[in-house]
């Protein structure tokens, strides 16, 4: 096997537009959209490559940077059963996308010698793109890098990334997890949000009065915004969506999941009437948060992933209950979450819960030690992931006569929970349903929703700095181990506020540190983050301008 032609290809149409380098990092590539042409047609080559290694299955490749400016693009890869690119691959993508165009050739041969690949010519590779401008053009030279490798192409257009995750796998299970199209995945899922609907009315387990199937919706202007009118068409009355920002505004421009959780306001141009349920997805549609204007107290509510993850995990806990089987159940966060959701997991739901590293590679790693681990950033993206051994368990007992028919219906209510939930990925699709669906069953408002804890105020702040990685984190980036003294002097800070907790860490998608801090008091969190900042800002190498105060 040689590499002839991908070699000239990337040479001529292909090549690098800089030599800044550049890594993949928690969510594949991302930067601005016009140095990313050379970076996506060699990741087309490198998704062949991945499939020799993987027999032939199917991988993915989707084309997206989310909740990022429209100028900016990203690539990402999807292994087989439809989740993150193996991190071990990480290093590979890197050394490809950063190769001079002379020696890309030499440099693939060389990979697949390492990897013991003899051909590609039975890898497939699946893609599809979000909404930006540059995406076509990025498209292009994804499916020129696919084909020149001399592997078998798949293009689905545009798609949320969880819907490819979802595709990937439906192809790599012989549909055995769906029918692996867009109109498989709408029917998966509007099917079981519409049996589970219709099992809790006949089954008289709850009367549906006062849940109203009315919900409000922006789209961040994105992919998301042109799939919705597909779903609604599948459910009729049973939720009825009224989208802003679907797709005619500029994307992630003051509106979207990552607006609304970082700026704790509602998008820019809407105006919510008190008890109106909103929600909010981002540019790709793998994050989700709602919100609501108090009825009484006029006030902005927002109920974003922690609150999600809670709802989500106290209505699987009580199934799982009713099931009587041996099944266990726990919640992996970050550190961003709420410290009032952490202290309600442990204290009220009494569930396990577990911290790692943000990035949802960790999150999704970490829920796998569960039989149902539910995972959840507080910015909105979360699944919860349901464990085969688990799955075959409900399976037979749901046929099994020496269980009472009241756990059998358990059992086949929480399948039918299993089938509306994206196994592969945090799904702002999916997990609109399931909460709605959750909603409908308890008959509950979003008031009702929001009173199982209060967030402790908090707030986030990005500083830059010079080089962001001298600040490096221990304990799942709760803190600082270098540069020396940080930590200490964040210590001391945090000392002098009441429920205070503030971490900092180098982003993985954006040249900042961001620091968080969470108080007592909205104004005592804005003053420890303001502080905090000043310290990273000092001790970190800050450039450009001192962080400034709050008003
Ligand atoms: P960074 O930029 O590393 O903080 C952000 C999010 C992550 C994750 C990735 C991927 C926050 C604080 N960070 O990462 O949780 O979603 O983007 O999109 O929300
Ligand atoms: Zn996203």
């Amino acid at each position: 096997m040689d590499f002839v032609d991908v070699q000239v290809a990337g040479e001529k149409k292909y090549a690098k537009q800089d030599d800044i380098p550049i890594q993949y990092g928690t969510a594949g590539f991302r930067t601005k959209g016009n140095r990313l042409k050379h970076v996506i047609y060699r990741m087309g080559v490198l998704a062949a490559i991945r499939s020799a290694c993987k027999n032939g299955a199917t991988i993915g490749v989707m084309i997206t940077a989310s909740h990022n400016p429209e100028e900016d693009n990203g690539v990402k890869l999807v292994d087989p059963m439809g989740e993150m690119l193996g991190p071990e691959w990480e290093k590979y993508a890197t050394e490809i996308a950063n190769v001079p165009d002379k020696e890309l050739g030499s440099a693939l041969q060389a990979l697949v010698k390492a990897l013991g690949v003899a051909s590609l010519s039975k890898s497939r590779v699946a893609f599809a793109r979000d909404t930006r401008p540059s995406s076509p053009a990025l498209a292009e030279a994804l499916e020129a890098g696919i084909k020149t490798a001399g592997a078998q192409c798949q293009n689905f257009g545009l798609l949320t990334t969880p819907q490819l995750h979802y595709i990937v796998r439906c192809i790599n299970t012989n549909g055995e997890y769906g029918k692996p199209t867009e109109d498989g995945y709408f029917e998966k899922l509007t099917g079981a949000f519409i049996k589970l609907r219709n099992m809790r009315k006949t089954k008289k387990m709850k009367t549906l009065e006062s849940y109203n199937a009315c919900l409000y919706l922006d789209a961040a202007n994105g992919v998301g915004g042109g799939k919705v009118p597909v779903l609604q068409a599948k459910l009729g009355e049973l939720l009825k969506i009224n989208l802003v920002n679907d797709g005619s505004g500029k994307l992630n421009h003051d509106c979207g999941a990552d607006f609304v959780k970082v700026q704790q306001k509602p998008p820019a141009g809407v105006s919510l009437a008190p008890g109106q349920r909103w929600a909010s997805f981002d540019g790709d549609a793998d994050r989700i948060v709602y919100y609501f204007l108090g009825v009484t107290d006029k006030k902005f509510h927002l109920l974003d992933g922690d609150k999600i993850a809670t709802l989500v995990a106290g209505y699987l806990k009580d199934l799982v209950q009713e099931t009587g089987l041996s099944v266990n159940l726990g919640i992996v966060q970050t550190a961003y979450a709420n410290g009032s959701s952490t202290s309600y997991i442990t204290d009220t739901l009494k569930v396990p819960v577990a911290c790692v590293p943000t990035g949802v590679k960790h999150l999704h790693h970490k829920a796998q030690e569960f039989d149902i681990g539910v995972y959840f950033e507080a910015n909105g993206h979360g699944t919860a992931l349901v464990s085969d051994s688990s799955y075959a368990l409900l399976q037979k007992s749901v046929k099994d006569t020496k269980l009472i028919e009241k756990q059998r219906e358990a059992c086949d209510l929480l399948l039918c929970v299993i089938d509306l939930i994206n196994q592969t990925v945090g799904d702002a699709i999916s997990d609109m349903l399931l909460v709605e669906m959750i909603l409908a069953g308890l008959d509950w408002d979003v008031e009702q929703w929001n009173k199982a804890y209060t967030d402790l105020p908090n707030r986030q702040l990005k500083v830059k700095v010079k080089d962001r990685s001298v600040i490096q984190t221990i304990d799942a980036e709760r803190k600082a181990s270098t540069p020396p003294g940080l930590q200490n002097a964040i210590d001391d800070l945090v000392a002098q506020y009441t429920r205070g907790r503030s971490f900092v860490r180098p982003s993985g998608t954006e040249d900042v540190v961001r620091v968080y801090a969470e108080a007592d008091s909205p104004t005592a969190a804005d003053k420890l983050a303001y502080e905090v900042a000043v310290l990273v800002y000092k001790m970190a190498g800050g450039v450009g301008e001192e962080p400034k105060a709050p008003e």
